[in-house]
């Protein structure tokens, strides 16, 4: 049996459904802060969790047959700067108490880092595997923290964790919750709803990002791998594409011609600024055989339809080929 924490977050939700479509809702059990939400899988069961209680953790863990945890409950960056506390008791002690408790049961666990563990010196383009983690954010801090954590306990106790590095994931089920790369799914709603978006970094702010689809192959992907074949257990390095917020902006003009886009920098620039714009990522294709399959323009073709879809907005995205 699966258990997902954080399941009705913008990662979650896809994860879920891809995880009950894969081994039938009622393997899964899906954990969050509040109640289950519309998007929970017929047949997944829903039990509340706040992942600070060890307490909560052991009882889920000891009342359910679980034997691998998605471990996705977080704070992200934005949010993590406006209340670091938080973001670190929730990010630090929720994984230490799913690792220690996976690891009294031998469970497999995979957990999310993020590109928020490089920061201001670490190489700004193709950011190797290897490269320098020197977070200047107290969310990259967690996560370069966790990734330590997640390789003493493979290290030192054989857990099977393991990990990869997101860079901004870009999806339409669910909203992103308060992170830096947020904008990149604003923009879509706002082209499609109001015709109009005020982004809040700079049009020349370059980032990593993926489409939903290929980061829940990602994790898919990981976790079915040989153990054998995985030299990395801190977390790897994942990329699909890189764009700046300008050219996202063209990519949708594209397809939603008078769609105008505003750029008003707001603290979350100073986040982006310790980012690097790209992530080599060669040792997770070695190791397990990562491929993406969406580049800029299918992602932005799918989240046009999809969005225009559900909006009752239909966006006609064979205009431009
Ligand atoms: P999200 O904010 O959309 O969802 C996080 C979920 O965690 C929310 O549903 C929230 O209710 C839950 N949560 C918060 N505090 C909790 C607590 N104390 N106990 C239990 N649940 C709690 O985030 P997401 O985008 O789905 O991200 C999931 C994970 O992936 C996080 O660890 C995040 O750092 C990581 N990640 C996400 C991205 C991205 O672009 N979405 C990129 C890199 C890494
Ligand atoms: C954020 O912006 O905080 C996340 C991330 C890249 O970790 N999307």
């Amino acid at each position: 049996m699966i258990l997902v924490t954080g399941s009705n977050g913008q990662i979650g939700v896809d994860l879920l459904q891809a995880l009950a479509d894969r081994y039938g809702g009622m393997h899964i059990v899906a954990a969050d802060l509040e109640g289950s939400n519309s998007r929970t899988p017929p047949d997944v069961r829903f039990e509340p969790l706040d992942v600070r209680s060890v307490d909560r953790v052991e009882e889920l863990l000891t009342t359910n047959p679980i034997d691998t945890i998605y471990h996705l409950a977080g704070i992200l960056s934005a949010s993590g700067e406006q209340n670091p506390d938080l973001c670190w008791d929730v990010n630090i002690g929720g994984l230490r108490n799913v690792l220690r408790a996976a690891n009294e049961r031998s469970l497999r666990v995979f957990w999310p880092s993020s590109i928020a563990v490089f920061g201001p010196h670490t190489v700004r383009e193709e950011a190797p595997q290897s490269a320098r983690t020197d977070p200047d954010t107290i969310y990259g801090i967690t996560k370069a923290t966790g990734e330590r954590l997640c390789r003493y306990y493979a290290s030192h106790h054989a857990l099977d964790v393991r990990s990869i590095r997101f860079p901004g994931v870009i999806s339409y089920s669910a909203p992103p919750g308060g992170g830096t790369t947020d904008f990149a799914v604003e923009m879509f709603f706002g082209a499609i709803k109001d015709g109009a978006y005020d982004c809040f970094v700079s049009a020349d702010t370059r980032l990593p990002m993926m489409y939903m689809p290929d980061a829940v192959k990602s994790v898919l992907d990981l976790m079915g791998a040989d153990s054998d074949a995985l030299s990395v257990r801190t977390s790897y390095n994942v990329a699909a594409f890189s764009f700046s917020a300008g050219e996202l902006a063209e990519a949708i003009q594209k397809y939603v011609p008078d769609f105008t886009c505003t750029f008003h920098p707001d603290f979350r620039q100073e986040i982006a600024d310790t980012w690097p714009g790209s992530i080599d990522d060669s040792v997770a294709r070695a190791d397990w055989n990562w491929i993406p399959e969406f580049d800029l323009d299918r992602m932005v073709r799918d989240m046009l339809t999809h969005i225009g879809q559900s909006l009752g907005v239909p966006v006609d995205i064979s205009k431009v080929e």
